[in-house]
């Protein structure tokens, strides 16, 4: 990482890094994941639900969207498994906010062609609230994405103002209130980026995508990393997050010593 990249992490609450992979690691990663969809995905999604839907698709759409989430792909592929603990992606995370790492979760957002699903302006904070600001979220590439197949969109320094009320509920994903918070209202900035390219940003990150129109398919994949000192909020003392470190050490902070049982 230069210093410019971490500058702009810093100012900005993201940055976009290429070449982290080898052309043969990415083919792997798109292989196995492309074999992942097809043995274990059986659902048929029109991807997060909620009113939002209203502000961000035509009435026809609204319901005909089409969006596959996988959790865990390293529970079905050892490709996926070592991405976890990738030296190069470990890296940038470790030059962003210190050596001791912790991995959080790994999920894929596939667009399918023609109709895949957008997301609405957002934190990934309220998904997943913590306890500190250094949580980050790594977008990988897994297919070239132009805008139109419904690239991320960011909102450039909106991390510094932290965690913002989201709209909740059990009828929704959370999203932010749409008379204010909306691409026809707040100017943000396309990402594209090519396979294999990575954008990592922080959870507080107000961002958005839109629908993939194109006839290609746009997977990404999110990988979510904070500091090993950084604790789920609202999650009680004896049930630590038991996740891997892929960096330093963890240190014990409130939790009880470990026991035998
Ligand atoms: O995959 C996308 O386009 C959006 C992803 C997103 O909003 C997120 O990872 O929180």
């Amino acid at each position: 990482m230069t210093k410019t990249q971490i500058a702009m992490y810093e100012k900005d609450g993201y940055v976009k890094v290429e070449g982290l992979f080898t052309e043969k690691e990415v083919e792997e990663l798109q292989t196995e994941m492309d074999w992942i969809i097809e043995e274990w995905w059986g659902e048929n999604s029109i991807g997060w639900r909620g009113p939002w839907r209203a502000h961000y698709l035509l009435e026809e759409e609204r319901q005909n969207t089409k969006a596959i989430f996988i959790s865990n792909p390293h529970f079905y592929s050892a490709a996926w498994g070592r991405i976890i603990f990738h030296a190069h992606l470990v890296g940038v995370i470790q030059s962003l906010i210190g050596k001791n790492v912790q991995w959080h979760h790994t999920i894929l957002h596939g667009k399918p062609p023609e109709l895949g699903t957008p997301f609405p302006m957002h934190q990934d904070y309220p998904f997943y609230p913590h306890d500190g600001p250094n949580f980050i979220d790594c977008l990988l590439h897994l297919d070239d994405t132009p805008v139109e197949s419904g690239c991320l969109h960011v909102m450039p320094g909106s991390h510094k103002g932290g965690p913002l009320k989201h709209i909740t509920g059990d009828h929704t994903r959370p999203y932010l209130p749409p008379d204010k918070y909306h691409p026809d209202k707040i100017e943000t900035i396309a990402v594209p980026a090519k396979a294999g390219d990575v954008i990592f940003f922080s959870y507080y990150l107000v961002h958005w995508s839109d629908v993939n129109r194109t006839e290609e398919w746009r997977k990404s994949v999110r990988i979510g990393y904070h500091t090993s000192q950084t604790r789920p909020i609202d999650t009680p003392l004896e049930m630590p997050n038991h996740k891997f470190i892929v960096g330093g050490l963890k240190e014990r902070g409130q939790e009880p010593k470990l026991t035998y049982h």
